[in-house]
């Protein structure tokens, strides 16, 4: 496979970017190999620089549910983009996007739109400390919500791809606020709030971990969380930047039949473009500025053109729900269980954790319900399959700490070409 274009992109780029790239599981660093440059994508498929064409596993981290360049989203950005890029001022798309959301999202009475899945966390955490007047916060282990100061504490995505055990740059007195918590174990979360009594103001989770790879909550245990915070006067905050409309049309909270007093939304709602979300309860958003004393704002939020993209993915999976959401639940069914299987023709141990369309091949024979468990996993091996399935134009995302996303525009032929090339991928070198 020819790769010199994106080898001199490559080159450039680390003269322009810490370590050529803006933002850090892009670098390949735990995968190995160099990392293609994209020039264009469509449906299932993306095209580098030298024209290589690959079957998409990470739909850029989430958001391109309904494939690459979907016309309706295309279209609806190309109208929003003749009325001009950004006004700073309200506009009806945001109430057009917002009431779709809240349509698909009964726990959500009132919302908020930002920028990213980062500025939704954080905000929702300032509202829930305002509610409460407490300071500590719950996280779970290998759970990440973006990369604000307090939530980089024993966080998944990059910071566990690149072992980095919390961030340097963000002052103690901050972290410890965080108490960072197994996953799936609600002893210990019942544990923390004896031990932090009228002090924790909120837990906050991904209800299904993607960023630790792809982890499912143990039967129970979501519900269990909503009766200790409520039990203990504490703010549930849902995370669904990744199972936001990914999971169900209303995510994971219409899966699990779960409630919350907060959720957070990102990637999925603005359809490819930078947007993020939160909203819930009304007795806590409108605690936000100028109804309320919390502060938070933001030049870009309810872009006008990431609305017009959200309102125009959200309203299509709305419309075809009835046939996408079967669909992606087949075709990656299909994918994981075949490559699982030729995981165990090959004597590989491998343990594959799915819920719809989100999943993670591990390399190891242990089940995973929690980080530590995730981190049994054989990364040199990933590594090893990673830079084989790329080779043979299938890109997975480049971390065993990251899920797999596909589409609707993937089918059986996709699936198809992906067991073949798993296949050859799991001869592993003795
Ligand atoms: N934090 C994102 C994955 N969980 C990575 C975003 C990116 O590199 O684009």
């Amino acid at each position: 496979m020819n790769r010199t274009h994106s080898q001199a992109l490559q080159s450039r780029a680390e003269k322009l970017f810490p370590g050529g790239v803006n933002s850090p599981v892009r670098g390949f660093r735990s995968v190995g190999g160099e990392p293609p440059f994209v020039a264009r994508a469509e449906g299932a498929y993306l095209f580098d620089a030298d024209g290589n064409r690959y079957i998409d596993y990470f739909g850029s981290w989430g958001p391109m549910i309904l494939g690459h360049a979907f016309p309706p989203v295309v279209e609806a950005i190309e109208r929003a983009a003749r009325n001009s890029a950004s006004f700073g001022a309200s506009t009806a798309a945001e109430g057009d996007l917002a009431e779709l959301v809240m349509a698909c999202y009964p726990a959500i009475e009132r919302m908020r739109f930002v920028s990213s899945g980062t500025e939704a966390t954080m905000s929702a955490i300032r509202v829930a400390r305002a509610a409460t007047g407490r300071k500590r916060i719950i996280k779970f282990e290998g759970c990440y919500h973006g990369h604000a100061d307090g939530l980089l504490v024993k966080a998944g995505s990059g910071v566990a791809t690149l072992g980095i055990p919390g961030s340097a740059g963000v002052p103690e007195e901050i972290a410890q606020l965080t108490l960072a918590l197994p996953y799936n174990d609600l002893d210990a979360v019942r544990a923390a709030f004896n031990e932090y009594s009228g002090q924790i103001a909120a837990i906050i989770l991904e209800p299904v971990i993607g960023n630790a790879g792809c982890i499912l909550p143990a039967d129970g245990y979501l519900q269990g969380l909503r009766s200790i915070t409520a039990e203990h006067g504490a703010l549930l905050i849902v995370d669904e930047v990744m199972t936001g409309f990914r999971l169900a049309l209303g995510g994971a909270l219409e899966l699990y039949q779960l409630d919350a007093d907060l959720v957070t939304l990102g990637k999925i709602i603005g359809g490819g473009l930078p947007c993020g979300a939160f909203g819930g309860k009304r007795k806590f958003m409108d605690l936000l500025a100028p109804l309320g004393p919390v502060y938070q704002a933001g030049t870009l939020s309810g872009n006008p053109l990431a609305m017009a993209a959200g309102a125009a993915t959200v309203g299509y999976l709305r419309e075809h729900a009835a046939t996408i959401y079967p669909h992606l639940e087949a075709t990656s069914k299909a994918v994981a269980e075949g490559v699982a299987a030729e995981a165990q023709k090959a004597g590989i141990p491998l343990t594959t954790n799915r819920v719809g369309s989100m999943w993670t091949w591990f390399f190891t024979s242990s089940p995973v319900s929690n980080y530590e468990e995730a981190a049994t996993s054989n990364t040199a091996t990933f590594g090893h399959f990673h830079q084989a399935m790329l080779k043979a134009g299938i890109w997975l995302p480049p971390s065993q700490f990251e899920a797999m996303f596909l589409s609707q525009a993937h089918g059986p032929t996709e699936v198809a070409s992906t067991i073949t090339a798993a296949k050859e991928a799991l001869k592993l070198p003795k």
